[in-house]
Formats: C-alpha cells, sequence, structure tokens
C-alpha cells in the first residue's frame, strides 16, 4: 500500500493549493514500482495538525479518486473517519476504507454497513496531539486484543461482516517505541483473530529513533512485520519495499519469483 497524501501545499502562490497534477504523478510512480493499493488521505493525523471539515476533505480526495481511476485499476484505498466523508467517497469506485479511528465517530458503522467495501480498523489511544504524552498500557497485547475483539463486535451489529474487516495495530499511533516495537515483535498474537494484518511503521519516528535512514530502516521493519504476518504494509517507498519483499517471498517459496 502506497501512501498518498493530498495535503494542501501553502508555499505555492502563498495560498493553499492542491496540486493535482503533483499528486497524480506520485500515484502513477507508486503504481509502477509495483503498489497494489494507493491509500489517499485528506486528512493529516500528524500530532498539532489542523482538523479539516468534511467538505474540504471531500474537495480533495475526490479528485485524486477520479483522476487515478481515469489512468489504472489499482486499488484505490480512502484514509478518513468522518460519516460524511465516507458516505460520499463509497459512491465513488473505490476499494477500501482506511479508518485510523476505527469507524468510532458517529454514522461511521452505518454508513460502511450500507456499502461492500472492506474496512481497515486501526488500533489508537487518545487523539492525535496529546496521543504522545506518555503513553502507558497495562497489558499492551492485551488492550489491544480487547479493543479489536470490542470493534469487530460493533461492526458485525451493524451488519458489517468479518470477512471485511482488515485489523491494524496503529504503529505511532499513543505508543511508546517500545510499545511499537513489542506490537511488532508479537504480532502473530493479533493473527488468531483470523483476520488479515495491515502494518504501517514507514519513517515514523520510532524507525528514526533507531537509525537515521529512515528509508533502509522502514523497509528492514516492513520486511520484519511481514515476516511476523502482516498481509498490508502502507508504506512512503513502493519501490525499495518491492524489492525487499520479492527477496523475502523467494526465500519462502525456494525460487525465484520476480
Ligand atoms: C513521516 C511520515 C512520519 C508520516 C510519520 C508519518 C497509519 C495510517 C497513518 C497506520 C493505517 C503517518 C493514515 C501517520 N499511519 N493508517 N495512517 N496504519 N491503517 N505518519 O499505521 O504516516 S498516518
Amino acid at each position: 500500500m502506497g501512501i498518498l497524501n493530498v495535503t494542501p501545499d501553502s508555499f505555492y502562490d502563498g495560498g493553499d493549493f492542491l496540486r493535482l497534477d503533483h499528486a497524480l504523478a506520485h500515484a502513477e510512480q507508486m503504481i509502477d514500482e509495483g503498489a497494489d493499493i494507493i491509500d489517499v488521505g485528506g486528512e493529516s493525523t500528524r500530532p498539532g495538525a489542523e482538523s479539516v471539515s468534511a467538505g474540504d476533505e471531500l474537495n480533495r480526495v475526490l479528485p485524486i479518486i477520479k483522476a487515478i481511476r481515469t489512468m489504472s485499476n489499482v486499488a484505490i484505498s480512502i484514509d478518513s473517519s468522518k460519516a460524511e466523508v465516507l458516505e460520499e467517497v463509497a459512491r465513488h469506485d473505490i476499494d477500501l476504507i482506511n479508518d485510523v479511528r476505527a469507524l468510532a465517530e458517529v454514522g461511521a458503522l452505518e454508513v460502511i454497513a450500507q456499502t461492500d467495501l472492506p474496512v481497515c480498523l486501526m488500533h489508537m489511544k487518545g487523539e492525535p496531539g496529546k496521543m504522545q504524552d506518555n503513553p502507558y498500557y497495562d497489558d499492551l497485547i492485551e488492550d489491544l486484543l480487547v479493543f479489536f475483539n470490542e470493534r469487530i463486535k460493533a461492526c458485525r451489529s451493524a451488519g458489517i461482516d468479518a470477512s471485511r474487516i482488515i485489523l491494524d495495530v496503529g504503529f505511532g499511533f499513543g505508543k511508546s517505541a517500545a510499545h511499537n516495537l513489542e506490537l511488532i515483535n508479537k504480532l502473530d498474537r493479533f493473527a488468531e483473530l483470523g483476520l488479515p494484518l495491515l502494518v504501517g511503521l514507514s519513517r515514523k519516528s520510532t524507525i528514526g529513533k533507531i537509525v537515521d535512514d529512515r528509508l533502509i530502516g522502514s523497509v528492514s521493519g516492513a520486511l520484519a512485520a511481514i515476516n511476523k504476518g502482516a498481509h498490508i504494509v502502507r508504506v512512503h517507498d513502493v519501490g525499495p519495499t518491492v524489492t525487499a519483499i520479492k527477496v523475502w517471498r523467494s526465500i519462502a517459496a525456494e525460487r525465484v519469483i520476480d
């Protein structure tokens, strides 16, 4: 899964401009490099980022969805949490909802239940802005298992079948570096839930705490996550990640896979 951020470029001409051409070129490059999914995000979840209205978010992501679809059949994922945004993007030709708030926003469960889209439910402790102030868990793995079971149950009660659900431990979302590393090392504990796992560690600060080179660090982390059972890795650097995965898959298959 290649990451495509569509937030305005405030350096351009002093105003806020959405460079559709830049975003599209970036998507095309990631597709050429072997991305199976493009994750389109119009709302920054970085600490300190300003909140975005549903209308602004839609104005950012809808043109990108249409433009990507015109050039490619790649799977399109929409990174959003707002019911209003989810409802509108679901009317377009998209393939996956990626929700860092795990369909907890008002109306989100009901909107997704009306579609047949798969959804990635990510774990986050707290809200962006405060989530990294002293994250604490009594039992990290147990807390996340309880959280996932609760969200899966909420989905099923709303009419979203478990076969549509992907889980994500939310690397960097309300976790210390040690928490993040434990979650990857013990990723197999979440395999017992029987659902596909997505991991996003690309260029995040925990990688930067270990090594200066976040590209090599992120590729190494992605490969470790795959080795522990991740089905999808959300990355900035698609080409280098695909290269590493080809070697991993060839070893697993005991033959050359290109
Ligand atoms: C540099 C660049 C440093 C980006 C940090 C970041 C995840 C996610 C994000 C994730 C899923 C990010 C939307 C944070 N992370 N969705 N989204 N899983 N499913 N930060 O781990 O990339 S945004």
